[in-house]
């Protein structure tokens, strides 16, 4: 079985470095009786828009199988679980708190505590209660306002048990995909010329959103134990399709489209400046106010990182993605390109002077795993691991302040619009018996792991 390996000396091996597995509320917990119906419930609801014709009703059962599942984290050795809250698990359609859906998060927290294990909470990982939906959504800008209320609630009940709290997952795939391009919840709400305003409009409350929250979270811990709070966001360095200046310029905008939209305003206050180039009908409406709002300090940024993209120019939108193509891509079409990992962070560490530390908040890969005999051999996701470990190892040692790094993901589980085709878990789920089984990929990180541990335990003995 291949091994995954770090440089002896390497900052990852630190007692201080964080590793952990990451999962989200509506691709893994299932139980859809327990809480309200989100924007997902709807949207597989409708035809052709999930590959399989699925939905996250059942996923992998976590809600009725969580102890399970803590002892499956534990036993892999790891320090940390991320995992995101449903909203309407938590809130209810009158506003009331639903009891039991919270004390599900707080059991869930107590128990990865017993063991050891920091939660690392994300509020926001696109399940949005298809309540507020049904006032417009991310189009309303009062929804910014609710999830202010929300992230009030979770912090006074999980509060310091935490070790972090992140406001937003990828609020680029909630604007871009959901309102944009229309492949996720809650999809097309306009017609095509209409669509692009529409995305920009979601992001700006999106936007709003994270900074109203990390107001609401700085006042509640003013007096208590802070987690640390920050937002996670998806990157992936953008290359022209060769070195024209029009393909140069439409990687130059894909980045700021895709990579910089949420940071910039978050750490500056300011849009990139390919917004002056958006047509004045593509613009999202801006109250005074708001981008002071937006721009809170943050204690942390959570990076997620699976591939890079390449762009061509292209006259309707400014710039195209050119698909990978060849050998060796995972089951989603995404190329393996490790430095690529190494080249945002050192790019995202030049552009800000105020950068946060940073957490890997999500990495890993889809491939087509096959359960023989309790066996998954995932050689090429460890081969995976393996090479964006070191990217990340590269990237501190070139400065970058990086805290921590998680796989995505602790198990396989529904992979939004690809619905279950696609396996992204270092732990396998078979789906008719919810039977999980360690892949080799999940073995070579308990390995390396548990190695680590035991350093670390031996350390502290000597001192
Ligand atoms: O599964 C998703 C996750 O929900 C958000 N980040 C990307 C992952 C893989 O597509």
């Amino acid at each position: 079985m291949k091994k995954i390996t770090l440089p002896s000396q390497s900052a990852l091996n630190h007692a201080n470095f964080t590793f952990g597995v990451a999962t989200s509320s509506y691709q893994i917990e299932g139980d859809r009786a327990g809480r309200e119906t989100c924007i997902w419930d709807t949207f597989c609801n409708q035809p052709d828009t999930i590959k399989d014709g699925s939905n996250g009703d059942i996923a992998c059962d976590h809600i009725h199988r969580w102890q399970e599942d803590v002892e499956l984290i534990s036993e892999l050795g790891v320090d940390a679980y991320r995992f995101s809250i449903a909203w309407g698990r938590v809130i209810k359609a009158n506003g009331d708190i639903n009891r039991s859906g919270l004390n599900f998060y707080i059991k869930l927290v107590d128990a990865l505590s017993e063991r050891g294990i920091q939660s690392h909470v994300t509020l926001y990982h696109w399940d949005l209660p298809q309540y507020l939906e049904d006032q417009g959504g991310w189009l309303n800008r009062e929804t910014a306002y609710r999830f202010a209320d929300y992230a009030a609630v979770i912090a006074d009940a999980l509060g310091s048990k935490v070790a972090s709290i992140a406001t937003l997952n990828e609020p680029f795939c909630s604007a871009y995909l959901g309102y944009e391009a229309g492949i996720h919840a809650p999809g097309p709400q306009a017609d095509a010329g209409s669509r692009r305003k529409q995305g920009r409009q979601a992001a700006h409350h999106l936007l709003l959103a994270h900074g109203l929250a990390l107001q609401a979270l700085r006042q509640h811990f003013a007096q208590s134990n802070a987690p640390q709070l920050g937002v996670v966001l998806n990157f992936s360095p953008c290359h022209p399709l060769n070195s024209s200046p029009e393909d140069l310029d439409a990687a130059e905008f894909a980045h700021q489209y895709h990579n910089l939209w949420y940071l910039q305003p978050m750490l500056t206050g300011h849009y990139p400046s390919v917004y002056e180039r958006l047509p004045v009908e593509d613009r999202p409406q801006i109250e005074p106010g708001d981008m002071a709002l937006i721009n809170q300090s943050l204690d942390f940024l959570g990076v997620n990182y699976y591939t890079r993209t390449v762009f061509r120019a292209n006259q309707q939108h400014g710039f195209k993605d050119v698909p990978a193509t060849g050998e060796g891509l995972t089951t989603m079409g995404w190329e393996v390109y490790a430095k690529g990992l190494t080249e945002i962070l050192l790019s995202l560490d030049s552009e800000f002077d105020n950068l946060p530390p940073i957490f890997i908040t999500e990495n890993g890969i889809a491939t087509a795993d096959v359960c023989d005999n309790n066996e998954v051999n995932d050689a090429m996701r460890v081969d995976y691991f393996q090479s964006h470990l070191l990217a990340v190892h590269d990237a501190i040692q070139q400065g970058v302040d990086i805290r921590g790094y998680f796989a995505w993901s602790l198990m396989d589980n529904f992979e939004w619009a690809e619905g279950y085709t696609q396996r992204f878990g270092i732990v396998y789920v078979d789906y008719s018996t919810q039977r999980r089984t360690l892949k080799n990929s999940a073995k070579a990180l308990q390995q390396l792991l548990l190695a680590r541990q035991s350093r670390h335990h031996a350390v502290e003995d000597i001192c």
